[in-house]
């Protein structure tokens, strides 16, 4: 199903509404020398890639419950991504995984994406599962392993997805490895390492010149006891030891309770090494929940850092912005959505900080201003600047509320049916 913008009229009744609120905010805004048409049009060129394994139902251990219309192909996948992006003008970007999402004809796969207005993100390596007809079998790790057949295994196939990333125009790659121990004393963590910072010098070796490569960190899961890349110290260490194109990438779901991201975040960014960033939001584990619906200020405190590093670390690349999201109860796309909205929320209210007032009050050791000056963005209901940014484009007001008048769900039903499976984690 592709929208097409004269479907969008759902703006209708919401619109002169809208226009008060956001003149009240912007009047209140400009009194405060807070240049209102700049942070919209910041909102607006803001985009976040939707991963291809998000759009259907994910699940746990203990179950799968689908949900119905699920794409099963990767053009469906992409006219999922182009309907939140037509109603959120947000989503201009996806994220494939190889080989769940190997394009069958590639000159096809990229002019739907073009018509959508959709950029091929990082591209992602898959060494955590056996595929059917594999030689090895990365049971017991993959860069890592101690055999030297399974580490040449997953180095090619890291080399594979960068090809097929250049034949889409991906710019990236990221790898998350699942390499990890379970018992103590299963792993000499010192070979691990040592194996893990070769494969991945290998694979470095043939990234093009124009790419950058992504290292995730992940302190457990899907082994109990150790993971070979466990933290942002081991990530940052072996993109320092691959080269300038290799960078950490933060995932918010990858930190052990209570951990101090935004401060992770603020360090790497300013050794201008600071690559990508996984939105999501947890309480106990890698949760993959809705970004904000658990710890919505560490959100804000995250983003504070990013913008000012965006700021005032030229140091620091472009950053390759996801939502690594799974989905078990809600409709992948409404909660996609949501967290889209999300992010856009909290990253207004970060542009909002007065950082030369900041920097004052923490010269001047005023510790009560700091934290008021930071309440006060935190506490302003920014909502009609993001609405602002999106009428602009022509995206939809309240996406979510369009997305069920539009019955989008139920038209996906009648065209693909209830049974259809999507593939992803
Ligand atoms: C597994 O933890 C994971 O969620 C990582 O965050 C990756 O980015 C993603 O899967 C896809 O490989
Ligand atoms: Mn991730
Ligand atoms: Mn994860």
């Amino acid at each position: 199903m592709i929208l097409n913008p004269d479907q969008l009229n759902t703006n209708k009744d919401d619109i002169s509404i809208h226009k008060d609120q956001f003149d009240n905010l912007a009047s209140s805004l400009s009194r405060q020398n807070i240049q209102v048409d700049q942070i919209v049009n910041k909102l607006a060129n803001f985009q976040i890639a939707i991963p291809s394994w998000a759009l259907g139902a994910g699940g746990t251990r203990f179950g799968r419950f689908s949900y119905h219309g699920e794409p099963s192909s990767l053009e469906q996948k992409l006219e999922d991504i182009g309907v939140i992006h037509s109603l959120t003008k947000s989503a201009g970007a996806v994220s494939l995984h190889i080989p769940w999402d190997i394009p069958k004809d590639y000159n096809a796969i990229k002019e739907l994406a073009n018509s959508l207005d959709i950029k091929f993100d990082a591209v992602n390596s898959n060494t955590f599962q056996d595929q059917p007809n594999a030689k090895e079998s990365y049971k017991f790790g993959s860069l890592s392993n101690t055999s030297q057949a399974v580490r040449d295994q997953a180095i090619a196939h890291n080399k594979e997805v960068i090809n097929i990333g250049e034949k889409l125009g991906s710019k990236s790659i990221t790898v998350w490895l699942a390499d990890g121990s379970s018992f103590p004393g299963q792993s000499n963590f010192q070979t691990a390492l040592s194996h893990t910072q070769n494969s991945l010098k290998d694979i470095y070796k043939s990234l093009p010149n124009d790419w950058k490569l992504f290292i995730e960190y992940k302190p457990y899961e899907p082994y109990f006891y150790s993971t070979v890349i466990q933290d942002w110290g081991t990530s940052f260490m072996l993109a320092n030891e691959c080269g300038e194109k290799a960078f950490t990438l933060v995932d918010l779901g990858h930190h052990l309770p209570n951990t101090n991201i935004e401060q992770i975040v603020s360090t790497l960014m300013l050794k201008g090494k600071l690559g990508g960033f996984h939105f999501n939001d947890s309480k106990y584990g890698d949760d993959d929940i809705t970004v904000g619906s658990i710890k919505p200020y560490a959100l804000f405190l995250i983003f504070n850092e990013l913008v000012y590093g965006m700021e005032n670390n030229p140091q620091n690349p472009e950053l390759s912005w996801m939502i690594d999201a799974s989905h078990n109860l809600k409709d992948p796309l409404e909660d996609l959505i949501q967290s889209l909205e999300t992010i856009q929320i909290t990253y207004a209210k970060a542009l909002l900080v007065d950082q030369t007032k900041l920097k004052q009050a923490q010269e001047n050791h005023d510790v009560s201003l700091c934290q008021e000056i930071l309440q006060n963005a935190y506490l302003t209901d920014v909502r009609p600047l993001v609405k602002q940014a999106r009428l602009q484009q022509q995206g939809a007001l309240d996406p979510l509320k369009a997305y069920r008048l539009l019955s989008i769900r139920e038209q996906l039903i009648k065209e693909r049916g209830k049974n259809t499976v999507a593939t992803g984690l």
